[in-house]
C-alpha cells in the first residue's frame, strides 16, 4: 500500500552532501542516517526539493582553525566537488528540484530561501505546506525552516529525519525550540512515513 500523497505540500531536503555526512569535511554526527528516513518520506510528496550548500573555494567562513561555534567551519561544499554533491542514496525521483546557496564568496547563507528561487519554485507548484529534513538541524535546517514560515508556507520540521552539528551540545535541541517559537511544527518520520 502506498500513502496518499500529502496534499500541497514540499518536502525540502536541506544539504544532504557528502561533506555534511561521515568522511566529510564537515561531518555532522550520524548524517547519513537520514537518508534511508528521508527516502521513506520522499514517496508522500508530489514536490521534492533538494538544497545544497555551494560554496566559491574561497568563501568568507572557511578557517584553518575553524571553531564552530562562531560560524567558522573547516573547507566545505565547494562548488563542483565530490563533497558537495548529494549523498549517492538518497532515492530522488525525477523532477526533483535543486536549489544551490552560499555561492557568493562574502555571504554565508544557511537558509535555502536566501538568494535563492525556492519560494517561487514552491509557489508556481501551488505548495501551501513545507515539510523540511536534512542537515544540519542547528543551522541549514533551522534557517530553512524558519524562513519557510515566514514566507507564509505552513511549516514542519522532521525532527528525526535531520541531525545536526551539535557544537556546544544543546544546539540541536535549542534549534528546535527556535523552530517551534519561530510557528514551525515539529513531527517525527513515523508521523508521515507509510
Ligand atoms: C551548514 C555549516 C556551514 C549546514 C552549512 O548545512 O547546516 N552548516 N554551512
Ligand atoms: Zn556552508
Amino acid at each position: 500500500m502506498t500513502a496518499e500523497l500529502l496534499k500541497d505540500a514540499a518536502l525540502v531536503i536541506v544539504d544532504v552532501q557528502n561533506d555534511f555526512c561521515p568522511g566529510g569535511t564537515l561531518a555532522v554526527p550520524e548524517g547519513d542516517a537520514v537518508v534511508p528516513a528521508i527516502n521513506a518520506l520522499i514517496p508522500r510528496f508530489a514536490v521534492v526539493v533538494t538544497t545544497q550548500d555551494w560554496h566559491p573555494e574561497d568563501h568568507a567562513s572557511f578557517a584553518a582553525e575553524p571553531k564552530f561555534v562562531d560560524k567558522s567551519w573547516p573547507k566545505h561544499c565547494v562548488a563542483g566537488t565530490a563533497g558537495a554533491a548529494l549523498h549517492a542514496q538518497l532515492a530522488l525521483p525525477p523532477g526533483t528540484l535543486s536549489v544551490r546557496k552560499g555561492t557568493r564568496r562574502d555571504l554565508e547563507a544557511y537558509s535555502g530561501f536566501q538568494d535563492t528561487d525556492l519560494a517561487k519554485l514552491l509557489r508556481a507548484r501551488e505548495v501551501k505546506r513545507v515539510y523540511v529534513c536534512g542537515l544540519a538541524t542547528d543551522y541549514c535546517v533551522k534557517a530553512t525552516a524558519l524562513d519557510a514560515a515566514r514566507a507564509g508556507f505552513e511549516t514542519w520540521v522532521i525532527a528525526d529525519a535531520c541531525r545536526g552539528v551539535n557544537i556546544p551540545a544543546g544546539t540541536v535541541e535549542q534549534a528546535l525550540a527556535e523552530m517551534h517559537a519561530g510557528g514551525v511544527k515539529v513531527v517525527q518520520v513515523s508521523d508521515l512515513a507509510a
